[in-house]
């Protein structure tokens, strides 16, 4: 499994890759997370395990893990670690692999079939919970190809990608992870297209987002710098609105927003 910034590290395709860790209490559970508890161990690599992702949602860990990460201080900090490795993951990875080497490792049918059924699982729940948004995002990945750079916005359709939109790819997905910084998408788009000016480049934002960053517009024509962006527009602060439906009782403050006209704004 990867976390919402990690997305990319495993191709979602492969036969061992779950999928995007990510959960949350607004855009609700991940169906994955029934998995994890029935492992015998984890091995936890360069995450933190921040409460707002894990404790805080319910995440249950297998009674054994093993946290490898840089920072010492993020171990015991939510889960208790049964074995704390601290080190660069890369070298560790290395070195777990030199002393695997040459060792009769079962390849598991099983545990593929399990990982198979656990994926089909969660992909049949994304459709149920939002038949829209999944068919959103089965759309958007038919038409983006795997190799080009697709940046999340921190809203509610980044949210939804980080489950729905499978990654095939290392860094071909960035979302501002941590943070979660509103209006990072655009600007950060045009940033990775320059960088890498031989990929396609596909911003994925929410309406109030985009308008945090409206003006790169402008930079975007000077600089000649070619990139889709995709404007979701429920006319809100969607995620916060969300809130104020679930926590407040429908109760919206300041959470309903006029646009510019965007169609018109693209022409222009
Ligand atoms: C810089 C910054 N300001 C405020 C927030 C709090 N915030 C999180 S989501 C959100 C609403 C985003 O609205 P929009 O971009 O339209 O996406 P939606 O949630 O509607 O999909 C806000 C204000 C934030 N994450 N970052
Ligand atoms: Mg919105």
């Amino acid at each position: 499994m990867t976390t919402h910034g990690g997305k990319g590290a495993i191709a979602d395709s492969h036969p061992l890759a779950l999928g995007c860790a990510r959960a949350g209490r607004v855009y609700g559970p991940n169906p994955l997370h029934e998995y994890l508890p029935m492992c015998d161990v984890a091995l936890v690599l360069g995450r933190r395990l921040a409460y707002n992702q894990t404790v805080g949602v319910g995440l249950g860990l297998p009674p054994r893990l093993i946290h490898v990460d840089i920072d010492p201080g993020v171990f015991g900090k939510n889960y208790p670690p049964t074995i704390a490795v601290q080190g660069d993951v890369k070298t560790v990875l290395r070195q777990r692999l030199e002393a695997l080497r040459g060792k009769a490792l079962s390849k598991g049918d099983a545990r593929l079939r399990e990982i198979a059924e656990a994926k089909a699982k969660a992909r049949a729940a994304l459709h149920a919970a939002g038949p829209n948004q999944q068919r959103t995002m089965d759309a958007l990945r038919a038409a983006i190809p795997s190799e080009a750079i697709v940046v999340a916005d921190a809203a509610m359709p980044a949210y939804w990608a980080a489950q729905g939109f499978p990654v095939e790819q290392p860094r071909t997905y960035i979302s501002p992870y941590g943070w979660g910084s509103i209006g990072f998408g655009w600007p950060a788009s045009l940033g990775a297209r320059l960088g890498k000016p031989e990929r396609k480049v596909a911003l994925i934002s929410g309406n109030g987002g985009f308008q945090l960053n409206l003006q790169e517009l402008g930079t975007a024509v000077q600089e000649r710098i070619p990139v889709v962006a995709t404007v979701w527009n429920d006319g809100a602060w969607g995620m916060l609105k969300g809130m104020q439906r679930d926590r407040y009782q429908g109760w919206y403050i300041e959470t309903e927003l006029v646009n510019p006209d965007f169609m018109k704004l693209a022409e222009a």
